[in-house]
């Protein structure tokens, strides 16, 4: 069976945006793959992180991934700072990377513009991104769009120690989502809708409640020719509002138009609202139980034991292969 990887950030609070874009892809591979989730905590301290509510999403959001779809029976979870092997893979990978390739990613720039003091963890974070990936030989790491570009470096790292070491790393490929790629802040809708934004109003998170959830979609952003249909440019929040009721109805976006077609753009919101409610309340019901129940620890010890198992054995082959140890 083929393996897919991936993870999410704990920098947030988990959003729509991470639902459609990030979850939801990994929900409907989890019968075909052999899948391995995890929480990426050490990615989410290369910028500024509150200790005490980053240790609370960690486990927060491994129950949010379940409460999304994602089986416990189909999938390891695991938390990255709980195997060493993941940093120490990535010093070794740091070592096979050049400062030019990192400093092309665009990540990088965006975030290292925002920040005032970069640290040098937010210049090597896509190599760590690549370590999470080539120890477990993942063939397919679904992400957004976003994250295309990382998947790509760790392609290029995977040949590159392939091709000086010897066969030793699982290129992977990576899989975006075509439509929803990106979910848009709903007061800002030509920016991303992300969990570290501060724009409360734009972004709505898992756990919202409904009134919140309600109040948000009221008020997005839009234009004022009050026809609903689909054009990013001159469109961007309608257009938005649109791609969200399309994946969450998974009708197309020709049908969404046509079903709108006589709406005006608060009856719209409305509709596109009940839509997310009906959704949200049933991942946050679903999210309450799995919290009570206690299984959240033991999930995460029986994932931790698993990987570090396999991780080490993809360690030592590299540490061999590299000429490390004795
Ligand atoms: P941050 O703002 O801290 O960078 P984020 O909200 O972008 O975080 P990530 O943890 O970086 O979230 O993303 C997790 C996954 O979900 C990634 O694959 C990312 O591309 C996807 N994702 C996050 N937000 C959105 C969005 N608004 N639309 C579509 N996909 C998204
Ligand atoms: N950078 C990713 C999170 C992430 C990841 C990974 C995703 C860290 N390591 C390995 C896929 C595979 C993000 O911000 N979404």
């Amino acid at each position: 069976m083929k393996k897919l990887l991936t993870g999410l950030q704990p920098s947030g609070e988990l959003t729509l945006g991470s639902l459609i874009g990030g979850i939801s892809q990994s929900v409907k591979y989890q019968d075909e793959y052999d899948s391995y989730i995890f929480v990426p905590d050490l990615h989410a301290i290369t910028v500024e992180q509150d200790p005490e509510k980053l240790k609370e999403r960690i486990r927060k959001n491994v129950g949010l991934y379940i409460a999304c779809g994602l089986d416990p029976k189909k999938n390891t979870f695991y938390i990255q700072s709980e195997n060493l092997y993941h940093a120490n893979l990535s010093w070794i990978l740091e070592c096979n990377s050049y400062m030019g390739e990192l400093s092309r990613m665009t990540q990088f720039k965006d975030k290292s513009k925002k920040v005032k003091n970069v640290s040098c963890g937010l210049f090597t974070y896509p190599v760590l991104m690549a370590a999470d990936i080539l120890l477990y030989d993942a063939d397919l790491v679904p992400t957004g769009i976003d994250q295309k570009q990382h998947v790509e470096l760790a392609r290029n790292l995977a040949e590159r120690f392939n091709h000086k070491y010897g066969d030793t790393f699982v290129v992977p490929e990576p899989m975006i989502p075509t439509l929803g790629a990106k979910i848009k802040d709903l007061q800002e809708p030509t920016k991303k809708m992300s969990k570290s934004s501060d724009n409360y109003k734009g972004t709505i998170l898992l756990l919202d409640s409904e009134k919140d959830i309600r109040k948000k979609i009221m008020s997005a952003v839009t234009d004022s020719d009050n026809k609903i249909y689909y054009d990013e440019e001159k469109k961007p929040g309608i257009s938005n509002l649109i791609t969200i009721y399309s994946v969450l109805t998974k009708k197309s976006i020709k049908e969404v138009e046509t079903h709108f077609k006589d709406y005006n753009y608060g009856n719209f919101k409305k509709e596109v609202a009940d839509v997310v409610v009906k959704v949200l309340i049933d991942i946050q019901n679903k999210y309450y139980k799995i919290v009570e129940s206690g299984i959240i620890d033991k999930i995460l010890d029986e994932g931790r034991e698993k990987t570090i198992k396999i991780a080490k054995n993809k360690y030592e082959e590299v540490l061999n292969k590299v000429g490390l140890g004795r």
